[in-house]
């Protein structure tokens, strides 16, 4: 069962490079908080990352919501992924046909298979979408997280969708971290991670549907292995001390899983 192996056995069961770096990530920084730096300055995104980067895994960009992006930009995030020791997934929700898909992974101005670890992607366009990206990623240091559930209310997925998800990422595992999903039951191979967005410390929602549980519920009972914490942190009046407060939370909660 996946849900009590520790990260350090999960990272040897895993196949694909980035989810092996992400669980030793973990296991050594004690730390399974992502977080998801959903600001529009690079200025604001390099200085929360200054402050909260030692305590993280895990940080997620929308990159195209920056407004002044800029090479310089991608090189100063790398610095500081290389100083703290995280890995950076790029959510960008792939969902076209593959040879769309190929471009907006390595072309464009964001260029993200230069830069990002690991990029989400829908499963919705069927599994040319992962060739697409198995092919773009050319056996560099690279992976999916593969979306299997959201975490907002009254979206679209059902189980059968779900299931039919999981299927599809057996076809590439080399090139599958994991998935983003909401439920332990979803899959079992302790060699993929489940990332999960959609928490706070107290659950919640926002006015645009988007529904927050809270660190027990979705590690101890959804199965959570790196959890997604954006607005948590960055809309408090200290991110700092926030996010410090999410590990330690996250943390023990983990211990606790893995403890039987
Ligand atoms: P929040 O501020 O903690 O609500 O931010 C959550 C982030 O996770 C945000 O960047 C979303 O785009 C992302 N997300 C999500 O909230 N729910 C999902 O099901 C998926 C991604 Br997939």
């Amino acid at each position: 069962d996946r849900i009590i192996l520790p990260y350090e056995k999960r990272a040897e069961l895993a196949v694909n490079p980035v989810a092996k770096q992400l669980f030793t990530i973990m296991a050594t920084k004690k730390s399974n908080l992502c977080l998801s730096v959903d600001l529009t300055s690079s200025i604001d995104i390099l200085d929360l990352l200054e402050k909260v980067g030692e305590h993280v895994c895990l940080v997620k960009t929308h990159i195209d919501i920056i407004e002044d992006f800029s090479d310089n930009f991608v090189t100063q995030l790398k610095q500081l992924a290389q100083r703290f020791n995280f890995l950076i997934l790029e959510d960008r929700k792939f969902a076209d046909i593959g040879h769309t898909v190929s471009l907006q992974y390595s072309k464009g101005i964001y260029k993200i298979g230069e830069w990002a670890d690991c990029v989400t992607s829908h499963s919705l366009p069927g599994d040319g979408i992962l060739k697409a990206l198995n092919n773009a990623m050319d056996c560099a240091n690279r992976g999916v997280f593969l979306l299997a559930e959201m975490s907002s209310a009254d979206n679209l997925i059902t189980p059968d969708y779900t299931e039919a998800t999981v299927k599809m990422a057996a076809k590439y595992p080399e090139a599958i971290v994991g998935f983003v999903c909401q439920n332990k039951k979803t899959f079992n191979e302790p060699g993929f991670i489940q990332l999960t967005p959609g928490v706070q410390l107290e659950s919640s929602k926002d006015e645009l549907g988007q529904v927050y549980n809270t660190p027990e519920k979705v590690i101890l009972e959804n199965g959570a292995d790196v959890v997604v914490v954006g607005r948590g942190i960055v809309a408090a009046k200290s991110p700092e001390t926030q996010a410090v407060i999410y590990k330690d939370t996250l943390w023990k909660c983990y211990m606790k899983r893995i403890s039987g």
